[in-house]
């Protein structure tokens, strides 16, 4: 049996306790634009969305976007857009089937109907997982890269957009010329000040070639700064084998996640958005707290367990961990970067710390550590550069910050497959010896800021770093 509409209420009744749907998924208009449709969005937005919906009903059916690759559309289309959520800590597991999903488009074939998508007026908000590198923004000045190939192509031409903002432009200027209300767009991205950066970049992109456009993004958009928190190992073809063996039907694109979620949204919507906050979310007045405990704890030591992982063999998050090395460092990293931010009382940084080792000793997911080491270009300036900063403000140097950069070095000069949009450049770091590949890389000023690269004592402790590691 394949999962499809017309088998849900077969599940129902198959003996394993599955979650279903609760409402009519034919009478659900779209209301949210989702783009960059992978294993993250299906296991966090679109399952926030299901619980809003389950509980409150409401016009929230998603339209997911693909920007370049059809394999999604492609595996949810014949299964009616619905796909299995496993949620899996060590031998406990449960399935829910998530409904929220109107259809998938691909950008790259259907530009136009994705256009429409997000100029659709029964659509309020556009979400967005497009990763770090999405948003054209230069990581040292914070600014429009408009030399950046898709980005140059779309500001240079009126053809078919390969952009997210040069999609977002397009049907932004359809809502101002039809004159419909704004949207609220809320990136989802493990970036710092996420809201505010796809802010910064739309609006320097419009303005390039319409001013006025963005005079009006400015004034009737809003774009609330997000933290967002679930471990979504990419789904592979052994998993989804594996489902169909384990429950009694056969879904080509399930999702496996753990069962912790969080996802903290600065109250600043430009129209309705789903109940979202009775259903798990948080909608707070400020989220930088939230955002730079997580970028700085959790995100930067996946960073690191995923380096040191690939320069010890370890193949997941969950094996690397057991590694009394590894796990230390990434104890006394987490403590390191503690003092750089201030938490809301509701929120104790030691329980955050302890459920965060937890979490990553989770067995149930396969978080492979090559998966964490992509992007690290795009990665580390979030989640390492502000803990250095903040520690050579005051003097010190911060050892484990600089392991995890010795780390990331070991594993540019090593064997691995470097995927990462600087992977040209960050080649350079393989010649010469140690210290002249950390000066290499410390050089780099589209990751490192002056106030580092130019710091004596970090480049000295990246290399002590690098000899512990036996690099
Ligand atoms: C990970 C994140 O791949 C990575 O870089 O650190 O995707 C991490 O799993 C999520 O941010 C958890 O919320």
């Amino acid at each position: 049996m394949k999962l499809c509409n017309d088998t849900l209420t077969a599940l129902a009744s198959n003996g394993r306790d599955i979650v279903l749907p609760e409402y009519d998924r034919a009478s659900i208009q779209p209301g949210i634009v989702h783009l960059g449709v992978g294993a993250f969005h299906r296991a966090h937005q679109a399952w926030y969305t299901e619980a809003a919906m389950n509980r409150f009903g409401g016009n929230w059916g998603i339209i997911g976007v693909s920007l370049r690759r059809p394999a999604m559309r492609d595996a949810l289309a014949p299964q009616d857009n619905l796909y299995s959520l496993v949620t899996r800590r060590d031998a406990s597991e449960r399935c829910q089937i998530i409904g929220a999903l109107n259809k998938v488009l691909v950008a790259s074939e259907q530009p136009d109907a994705v256009i429409e998508a997000l100029a659709a007026p029964t659509v309020h908000v556009i979400t967005l997982t497009v990763t770090e590198k999405g948003y054209g923004l230069d990581a040292a000045s914070g600014t429009l890269n408009i030399n950046q190939d898709d980005i140059a192509h779309d500001l240079n031409n009126n053809g078919t957009p390969q952009s997210t903002l040069g999609f977002l432009t397009r049907a932004l200027a359809l809502r101002q010329q039809r004159n419909l209300l704004g949207v609220t767009l809320i990136s989802c991205d493990n970036l710092s000040d996420n809201g505010r950066k796809l802010r910064i970049a739309l609006l320097q992109f419009a303005r390039v070639n319409n001013r006025l456009l963005a005079d009006w993004i400015d004034q009737h958009c809003r774009f609330p700064n997000t933290m967002v928190d679930r471990i979504v190992p990419a789904t592979t073809d052994t998993a989804i084998e594996k489902f169909s063996g384990n429950y009694s039907f056969a879904d080509g694109a399930p999702v496996f996640t753990e069962p912790f979620s969080q996802w903290v949204i600065e109250r600043n919507f430009a129209g309705p958005v789903p109940p979202w906050d009775k259903v798990g979310a948080q909608f707070v007045d400020d989220v930088t707290p939230f955002e730079a405990a997580k970028l700085r704890t959790l995100n930067a030591s996946h960073s690191l367990v995923a380096y040191l992982g690939c320069l010890e063999g370890h193949t997941s998050v969950a094996q690397a961990i057991k590694d009394n090395f590894i796990r230390d460092a990434v104890i006394a990293l987490m403590r390191e970067a503690e003092p750089t931010f201030t938490l809301p009382e509701s929120f104790p940084v030691d329980d955050y710390q302890r459920a965060l080792i937890e979490r990553f000793e989770n067995q149930a997911l396969e978080h492979r550590c090559e998966q964490i080491a992509m992007d690290g270009s795009q990665k580390i300036p979030q989640r390492i550069i502000p803990v250095i900063e903040w520690h050579i403000a005051r003097d010190s140097i911060p050892r484990y910050a600089c392991l995890t950069i010795a780390a990331w070095l070991g594993f540019l000069r090593s064997d691995h497959t470097v995927n990462d949009p600087l992977a040209d450049t960050l080649r350079k770091t393989k010649n010469g010896n140690l210290a002249e590949g950390i000066k290499t890389l410390l050089a780099m000023r589209d990751i490192f800021p002056a106030t580092i690269a130019d710091h004596p004592g970090i480049a000295d402790q990246v290399l002590r770093e690098s000899h512990r590691l036996s690099l």
